[in-house]
């Protein structure tokens, strides 16, 4: 019986160690999101101006590192219109791929990215 109790003891202090490594990762996850809804603002006032865009409705619209939160052209074109979808941040070309925001927004390409753009043929198709 005396073996045992110190046993005993070093079971529960190995199951508190657990659970108190378990509570600091999920602390620290709760920070991390916190974090990370405090942009949102920013790409739930995009889904509102652009409800039709829905597959480049995401932090990389704006970012093209979410690490760091590294903006790309259209994100940095977004920050210097004050954070807001302005008429003249739509027309801009903002990755100089040769489109204007506004179409590739409406052909939901990514407008802060060179190597997403419209096609040729969907742009065609939207003309008709
Ligand atoms: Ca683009």
């Amino acid at each position: 019986m005396d073996v045992a109790l110190p046993q005993l003891t070093s079971v529960v202090l190995l199951r508190k160690g657990v659970i108190m490594k378990k509570v600091f990762v999920l602390v620290t996850a709760m920070v991390f999101c916190l974090a990370s809804f405090a942009k949102m603002p920013d790409l739930k006032n995009f889904k509102t101006a652009y409800p039709n865009a829905k597959n480049i409705a995401k932090c990389t619209v704006c970012h093209d590192d979410l690490a760091t939160h590294t903006l790309n052209p259209y994100g940095q074109d977004y920050k210097a219109a004050g954070n807001t979808f302005t008429p003249a941040l739509a027309e801009l070309d903002s990755d100089k791929d040769g489109f204007k925001n506004i179409v590739e927004i409406n052909a939901d390409t990514f407008p802060g990215d060179i190597n997403s753009h419209p096609s040729v043929n969907s742009l065609e198709y939207d003309n008709q």
